[in-house]
């Protein structure tokens, strides 16, 4: 089964398994080149259970596509979008123009500029048009994010972040302990 895309090299061998029930979050990238950034975050999105769909979207090369894909997921039940993009990354900041949804963009590392050009890129949006901005190439707080919006209205992962929380805060303290030994 091919995963929700119109690239060729977007395939469930490379790891990312489309879930089954309605999609809350739309993960969306510039290009299938920025998938593999993306993967720890859908790892993150799949061991809390959220429902999740994946798509490209490119502000420069499918500009009708993202306005449209942006303009009707809240309609179809999507609550929150995480946009990857690298270099001119105007994808994050457009999709965030046409949704009123949470976007919560991830500066892609994919230029000889390291990704500092993707973070400026996403981050200095003009006030009215917030967008989230992850640190470069982390999607897994990019999901974590999603999903800490999503707990504020489902208690199923307000619950979930939780317990994440304390596993991260007993995991510290464990290696601490063990330096102490
Ligand atoms: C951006 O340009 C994409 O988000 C990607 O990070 C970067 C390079 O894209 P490709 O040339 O690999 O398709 O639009």
């Amino acid at each position: 089964e091919r995963l929700q895309a119109g690239s060729k090299s977007l395939r469930p061998d490379q790891g990312v398994s489309k879930p089954k029930a309605a999609p809350l979050v739309l993960v969306t990238m510039g290009s299938d080149s920025d998938l593999p950034v993306l993967k720890a975050g859908i790892d993150i999105l799949n061991q809390f259970g959220v429902p999740w769909e994946v798509d490209i979207t490119s502000a420069h090369r499918t500009p009708a596509k993202m306005a449209d894909v942006a303009t009707k997921a809240a309609a179809r039940g999507i609550k929150v979008i995480i946009a990857a993009a690298g270099g001119a990354a105007h994808l994050p900041g457009m999709v965030s123009a046409y949704t009123p949804l949470p976007v919560i963009g991830v500066p892609v590392k994919a230029t000889h500029l390291d990704g500092v050009d993707s973070l400026y890129s996403i981050v200095q949006m003009p006030r009215g048009v917030p967008t989230a901005t992850v640190g470069i190439n982390n999607s897994t707080n990019a999901a974590l994010l999603a999903i800490r919006c999503l707990g504020a209205f489902i208690p199923e992962f307000h619950a979930k972040m939780k317990a994440y929380q304390l596993e991260n805060e007993k995991q510290v303290e464990e290696k601490a302990n063990k330096l102490r030994e």
